[in-house]
């Protein structure tokens, strides 16, 4: 793997090719992993279709799909220890949900639910942040404790290229190189920041050689190649945690659904571009055709290993469903304090207008 270093442009770090053959060797632990890879790939991507039916249904609220982006997600995920602390965007429920998050929780984000806002204590994970590049600021601190504490642990900000125009993006990683911190910024370039492509968002050809102008290592590398991924995450995560300081990496993929449920891409995406990442680079299908050259994958198991994942959805749609709705006003408590007089009554009016309904 090629880490940047000025001048010039990064090259794209692959391992597996479209058609499913390999490029170079695979990294030490893949063919272990790569079946249970692929079957969490197929649960996500089930996952994702399920979730956009249920807003359809008007059974949740606004869903942002993750389609596309699995082995992105999932790959950079794989690498990190249980401990190591995860600050993810809202896109990243695959990613999420392979650290160990439960389905019914992350259906439930996108119910609005308060339940969602809070993360299983044994996951060292944050939600999923909204505010477009906070979250690398968060993991940046987070870095800087375990540092002061002479822990082992990483920190790792998951983000989209839209967030390297924030000034967070920047501050970030100017103050995680200054202090050499074990952090690993991992962004996933999906193309578009909601309908901003991202030959409108920055001037440079690529977010990795951003890098440059913190000393730190970048990296680049095909999002849609999980096998890739892992590799350039396993390098980062090693290389932070034994003191070498933050990694900037970009992994190039493509969100193959609408930014969410209230986006209409088909006014700002090319269709031709779209049928190519949506057919010869779709993640799930590259690493299909690579099992199926290991004799680790067949039409029976694929059907065998779809009704299960339904089982499971089902039976998360049910919990999520089967958790209680808060009261409505609650939405003003946990802001104060002490709650200003024109807040209190206008939770009064609310109560008393449920009152009479
Ligand atoms: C600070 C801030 N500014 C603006 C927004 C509105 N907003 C929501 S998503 C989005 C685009 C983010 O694009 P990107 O970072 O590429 O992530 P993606 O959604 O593609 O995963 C914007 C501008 C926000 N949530 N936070």
């Amino acid at each position: 793997m090629e880490i940047y270093r000025w001048p010039g442009e990064p090259t794209l770090h692959q391992i597996l090719r479209e058609d499913g053959t390999l490029a170079r060797e695979e990294p030490p632990g893949v063919q272990d992993q790569a079946q249970a890879w692929y079957r969490f790939m197929v649960f996500c991507r089930r996952f994702d279709q399920k979730a956009l039916n249920l807003q359809r249904q008007g059974r949740l609220g606004t869903y942002a799909p993750f389609s596309g982006q699995e082995a992105a997600q999932i790959g950079s995920f794989a690498a990190l220890r249980r401990d190591d602390w995860v600050f993810p965007s809202y896109r990243e429920l695959a990613g999420m949900m392979y650290h160990g998050l439960d389905p019914a929780h992350a259906l439930l984000f996108s119910r609005g639910h308060p339940a969602a806002g809070y993360m299983p204590k044994e996951l060292a994970m944050f939600p999923g942040q909204i505010i477009i590049g906070a979250q690398l600021l968060h993991a940046t601190g987070a870095a800087w404790a375990c540092k002061l504490r002479g822990e082992d642990r990483v920190a790792a900000a998951f983000f989209g290229d839209g967030a390297t125009s924030q000034g967070d993006f920047h501050e970030a990683l100017n103050f995680a190189s200054v202090f050499q911190l074990p952090v690993v910024f991992f962004c996933q370039n999906n193309q578009y920041a909601i309908s901003v492509p991202v030959t409108r968002q920055m001037a440079t050809p690529t977010v990795a050689q951003k890098a440059i102008a913190y000393q730190i290592e970048g990296i680049r590398v095909d999002g849609n190649d999980i096998f890739a991924v892992y590799d350039a995450m396993r390098y980062a995560v090693e290389h932070a945690r034994s003191g070498g300081g933050p990694v900037l990496i970009e992994a190039v993929t493509y969100r193959l659904g609408p930014h969410t449920t209230s986006d209409d891409p088909t006014r700002y995406r090319d269709p031709e571009v779209h049928d190519a990442w949506a057919r010869a680079k779709d993640p799930l299908l590259r690493l299909r055709r690579w099992l199926e050259r290991q004799g680790l994958w067949d039409e029976d198991q694929e059907r065998a290993w779809t009704a299960e994942v339904d089982t499971r959805l089902a039976e998360a749609t049910e919990r999520m469903e089967q958790t209680p709705m808060p009261d409505p006003a609650s939405v003003f408590d946990h802001v104060y304090a002490q709650m200003p007089p024109a807040l209190r009554r206008q939770k009064q009016e609310l109560t008393d207008l449920r009152g009479r309904v």
